[in-house]
């Protein structure tokens, strides 16, 4: 082949600028100098080696290739082949760089750039020709890899890249994660077919304004699930709140965690108005579903929850067994009894599944009379307690909402030793838990739920909070 020497003029200090072109190792050098350090990147047809360099001609950076007897890096400009005199060489290139066969304009997006025109930047490419491989440049408007060879240029269309190895995006280890993130959720009710949809809870967009929200009607059972669909260890859960009006409706609503048989393992009351709520969740509550419960005949919007967790093993509810000298549920596993037993097939809601310590809210963890004129359940509490708080648990919400009323109108008795009414309470909302603080000093020894007439009773479970009576 011939050899070029043009243009070669007073080069000495062109490269003190620094271009940060990848992870190659460029290294100064003049005319015949090739380091014994440097890099083979092609070859003559010979096989005698050819290494990766790179040279100015004017204000242009162009990547070429060097070997002794060229005096100079050898570049394509101005379509001939320019032996650089003043010129870089690589001198050490990181093994996960490798060469990539490809074709007219389809650069890969991690091509090593070599050098730079008043165009754009310059990937570094290599070409067979004539029996050797020939090193220059390419960018996509080329269609092709630019080399000199024979003292000229030359443009061959199919050719090889310089990549780098892609950037390896480590996911984080074990953090804690929004594991609702577009999750399954549900809701009670929806503003419209089209609008108010539960999934916009959960689908990523921290938004307070109205479209960009859930929103239930107003009814007094209206709720918001996700189904985390799976098991994890709950550290905290975020409420946004809805800010572009009504901010203030969400207090008094309620956020709780459920397990996998959905029995409340957390809750929390939302008292804040402000755009973002936060609960800290304590240490080993693992939840699979996150429940936020309306405040009663308000409705429910909420422009994103996050439920911060990570996988983890589900255990089983330990049912602590109360002491007895302070304030407990002295109904829990006592003795019950009710009117009638509802069924569907074998599945019964038997009266103990209402104190049995489970707050599922959800059949068949209920107790379920018939529906008939005048029905009732009933617990013995084996002794007589002084009751400060009795607790109705009522059905869930989330199965359909004709369940959750009935309970409206039912009775809570409170019966001496002789089973003598002493106390009477009525439950006038169907809000998902009543509590009624009593008087002080009633003392009971069985309490026992009326139904409100011709509709079943079902209950997630009944407290009693007493102590001993003297
Ligand atoms: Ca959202
Ligand atoms: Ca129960």
């Amino acid at each position: 082949m011939r050899k070029f020497s043009l243009s070669v003029v007073g080069f000495i200090g062109v490269f003190t600028f620094s271009l940060a072109f990848g992870q190659l190792v460029w290294t100064p050098t003049t005319g015949s100098n090739v380091p014994p350090t440097a890099v083979a990147g092609g070859k003559e047809s010979n096989n005698q080696a050819v290494y990766l360099c790179r040279g100015k001609v004017g204000t242009n950076l162009y990547p070429g290739k060097t070997r002794k007897e060229f005096n100079g890096c050898n570049v394509s400009s101005g379509g001939k082949e320019v032996a650089v005199n003043a010129y870089e060489v690589v001198t050490s290139q990181p093994s996960t760089y490798t060469w990539q066969a490809t074709s007219g304009s389809q650069i890969p997006s991690n091509a090593v750039q070599g050098g730079q025109d008043n165009v754009g930047a310059l990937m570094i490419c290599r070409a067979n020709w004539q029996g050797g491989v020939h090193m220059g440049y390419t960018r996509k408007e080329f269609n092709a890899c630019n080399f000199s060879y024979g003292g000229v240029q030359q443009l061959v269309a199919s050719y090889e890249v310089l990549i780098a190895p892609m950037p390896v995006v480590t996911p984080p280890v074990s953090a804690n994660n929004n594991v609702a993130l577009k999750k399954p959720a549900s809701q009670s009710s929806s503003w419209s077919t089209t609008q108010g949809m539960a999934s916009n809870a959960n689908d990523g967009a921290v938004t307070g304004s109205w479209p960009g929200l859930n929103h239930t009607q107003n009814g007094p059972n209206e709720f918001w699930m996700v189904d985390l669909q799976g098991s994890f260890q709950i550290s905290k859960i975020s409420i946004n709140n809805r800010t572009d009006c009504c901010n203030d409706r969400i207090v008094g609503a309620t956020v709780q965690i459920l397990n996998s048989k959905k029995d409340v393992v957390f809750k929390a009351p939302i008292t804040s108005s402000g755009p973002l709520s936060e609960f800290t969740v304590p240490a080993g509550t693992v939840g699979s579903f996150v429940r936020v419960l309306n405040k009663p005949n308000d409705y429910l919007h909420m422009g994103e929850v996050q439920v911060l967790g990570t996988p983890a093993q589900e255990a089983l509810p330990v049912v602590v067994t109360p002491i007895a000298s302070v304030a407990a549920n002295v109904a829990l596993n006592k003795p019950s009894k009710q009117t009638s037993t509802y069924c569907e097939g074998t599945v019964c809601g038997a009266a103990g599944k209402a104190n049995d310590g489970k707050i599922a809210q959800n059949w068949p963890d209920l107790n379920h009379t018939m529906d008939g004129p005048s029905e009732f359940w009933q617990v013995d509490l084996q002794g007589a307690f002084t009751i400060s708080t009795i607790k109705i648990h009522n059905r869930g919400p989330e199965w359909d909402n004709c369940c959750t009323a009935r309970i409206v109108g039912a009775k809570v008795e409170i019966l001496d030793a002789a089973e003598k009414v002493v106390h009477t309470e009525t439950v006038t909302k169907p809000i998902l838990e009543t509590d009624f603080v009593l008087p002080a000093g009633i003392v009971g020894n069985h309490v026992r739920i009326r139904n409100q007439p011709k509709q079943s009773l079902h209950m997630s479970e009944v407290e009693v909070i007493g102590i001993p009576a003297r």
